[in-house]
């Protein structure tokens, strides 16, 4: 029997997730649970880059770990574990940093955006972010890591910073290749049709949250700012707004961007956002439910994180175990 490749990947726990986040990555983490063999860390280290309060960051961690679980995520198949619960993360952290340089990181166009948003909190940790990302893969020794389009160039960095250590002590980490689905990858804001829809953004009518109730979904997706020509035709650059939700219906449907521009010929976009908005409503519902019983079930979320810490302390500590032994630290 062959072994199973290893894939990894982690979202923080800043709020509920978005539509871009599951379409973007979360569906295909779910989807590669069978073929292979997947690690699914909440990443609340991550999430610390930014201030919060304790408590809320409390509640934050245990809701994403069910909302996991509610998109499909199954704990029985694939380990899924706290980022902080498994020390290894923080320590190879510290030993990466020193075979990564600040010209590297200086180009990295998330914390130049994040600095930017956040001129009152630029701090040393959000700089390093990608050091503790890269440990998160290295550590498990990942074939394939799930993302959105925008962690393209974190992964660029986790690969270099892999190979400059493999160069100077052999193979040590195995190197790791981003997967981006084909649509979906870059969803958009609603109001803002040039910029990625986030989590965080401070117009909620900007995002569709996954806990969203059908009604606001559809109010959002009609609110949507789109062009005046009321063509239901792709075009990325004259046409971001319908675009956009052209790519949501195509990846919530799986119906092309030819089908849909057929499926729409002669007809205004109010029809067609309220389509694109059912089919969200209806894809989401499922998962809402899920959602709800997983919260009345605490005992058994916090037993999915005590099995995911075991198994994730086991393979990050032999990872950590190689390293430390190669640079004369054992
Ligand atoms: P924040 O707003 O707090 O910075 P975020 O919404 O960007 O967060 P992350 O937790 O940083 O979300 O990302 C989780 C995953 O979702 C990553 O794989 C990321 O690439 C993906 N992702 C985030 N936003 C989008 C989007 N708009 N379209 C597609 N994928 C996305
Ligand atoms: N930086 C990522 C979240 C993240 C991640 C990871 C993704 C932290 N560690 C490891 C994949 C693999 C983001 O989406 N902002």
């Amino acid at each position: 029997m062959t072994e199973k490749k290893r894939i990894f990947s982690g979202m923080q726990p800043t709020g509920i997730l978005t539509l871009g986040n599951y379409l973007g990555a979360m569906r295909n983490w779910v989807a590669l649970q069978d073929e292979y063999d997947c690690v699914y860390c909440v990443v609340d280290l991550h999430s610390l880059t930014v201030r919060h309060e304790a408590a809320e960051l409390r509640k934050r961690r245990m809701s994403l770990l069910a909302q996991y679980i509610a998109c499909g995520i199954d704990p029985e198949k694939s380990i899924v574990f706290m980022q902080s619960h498994v020390p290894a993360h923080a320590e190879l952290t510290w030993v990466l940093s020193c075979y990564t340089y600040m010209g590297e990181l200086n180009r990295m166009t998330q914390f130049k955006e994040k600095a930017g948003r956040h001129q009152d909190n630029i701090n040393a940790g959000l700089f390093t972010y990608p050091v503790l990302m890269a440990a998160d893969i290295l550590l498990y020794q990942s074939d394939l890591v799930p993302v959105g389009d925008d962690q393209k160039q974190h992964l660029e960095i986790t690969r270099d910073i892999a190979k400059r250590f493999n160069g100077v002590y052999g193979d040590v980490f195995t190197i790791p290749d981003p997967y981006i689905p084909k649509v979906g990858a870059r969803i958009m804001s609603l109001q803002e049709p040039e910029s990625k829809m986030s989590k965080s953004d401070e117009n909620q009518n900007a995002f569709i949250s996954l806990l969203d109730a059908p009604e606001t979904i559809i109010r959002k997706f009609k609110r949507a700012v789109t062009d005046s020509d009321a063509v239901v035709r792709y075009d990325e650059k004259t046409k971001p707004g319908i675009s956009n939700l052209m790519s949501i219906y195509s990846s919530v449907t799986g119906k092309s961007l030819e089908q849909i521009q057929q499926e729409f010929e002669g007809k205004g976009y109010g029809d067609f956002k309220m389509t694109v908005g059912e089919a969200v409503a209806e894809t989401l519902k499922p998962i809402q439910e899920r959602y709800q019983e997983l919260m009345t079930s605490k005992d058994y979320l916090r037993d999915v994180l005590k099995k995911g810490a075991e198994d994730a302390n086991r393979i990050a500590a032999r990872t950590l175990g190689k390293v430390y032994k190669k640079i004369g630290l054992v």
